[in-house]
């Protein structure tokens, strides 16, 4: 009987481990502790979602996890644009711009180099490749909203309940409780109040926020993702041979 005992937990435990943890293909950082970032564009190019998975010790903000992730950017003073740092992450295709505010930093503008080619991202003028992610925006024309969850072991993206934050991304310690509350900023409502331990962070980009069409509506939080890939095109293989006979050539004629 124990030994059906014993098989029973491992029984559980396999089974508890599929889970949207384990539809992510590209982690960052190290560590015991384990998160998941979710970037939604809502820009109708394929996917528009996707997912990258965070692992830290400590103490952990989800700004601390998009800083991770975000391999090109900078945050900038808001008002003169003048970039005062730059961002380091591991993800080369993600390029992310973060206002600095006395409050703490905020999004700006989120891009992503969708089809693995290359391209840039310039804020207030979007990519170079338009088959690229990249929109920006604040107060005006649109803004990076944050959702928060606590997914718990087993559940898929079906059963993630994303609920707006009012905090800043470097307010939020990832998988720590912390009250969050959904207001109608409009006609000074409270909505709604929960606590989350997050350790599901999303932001998708709401193009209502020039209306005061807070908090955003059903369909506005993160959609199912995408696990991101990291993976960048190398060029085709003719295109390299005919380079390097160019810079053969190149080379030849310098002698
Ligand atoms: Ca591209």
């Amino acid at each position: 009987m124990k030994t059906l005992a014993v098989l029973g937990v491992l029984f559980v435990a396999v089974a508890a481990q599929a889970d949207i943890f384990d539809d992510v293909q590209y982690w960052v950082g190290s560590g015991s502790q384990e998160a998941l970032l979710v970037l939604d564009w809502k820009d109708g190019k394929a996917p528009e979602s996707l997912v990258w998975g965070y692992r830290y010790d400590g103490v952990k903000t989800a700004e601390d996890m998009l800083r991770a992730v975000a391999g090109t950017g900078y945050l900038q003073d808001p008002v003169t644009q003048v970039p005062v740092e730059n961002l380091s992450g591991a993800d080369p295709r993600v390029f992310a711009v973060f206002d600095q505010y006395g409050f703490g930093n905020a999004i700006f503008g989120l891009g992503y180099d969708l089809d693995g080619d290359g391209g840039s991202f310039t804020p207030t003028g979007g990519p170079s490749d338009p088959d690229d992610h990249y929109l920006d925006g604040w107060l005006t024309a649109g803004y990076w909203s944050m959702w928060v969850a606590e997914a718990a072991p087993g559940d898929a993206w079906g059963d993630v309940d994303m609920k707006v934050s009012q905090w800043g991304m470097g307010d939020v310690p990832l998988g720590t409780d912390l009250q969050h509350q959904a207001w109608d900023w409009e006609q000074g409502v409270l909505l709604d109040t929960y606590t989350v331990a997050a350790n599901v962070v999303g932001f998708s980009f709401d193009t209502d926020f020039s209306t005061f069409d807070y908090p955003p509506q059903p369909g506005d939080e993160p959609g199912t993702p995408s696990p991101a890939t990291g993976l960048v095109l190398v060029p085709e293989p003719a295109t390299a041979v005919l380079l390097a006979l160019g810079l053969a050539v190149a080379a030849s004629r310098r002698r």
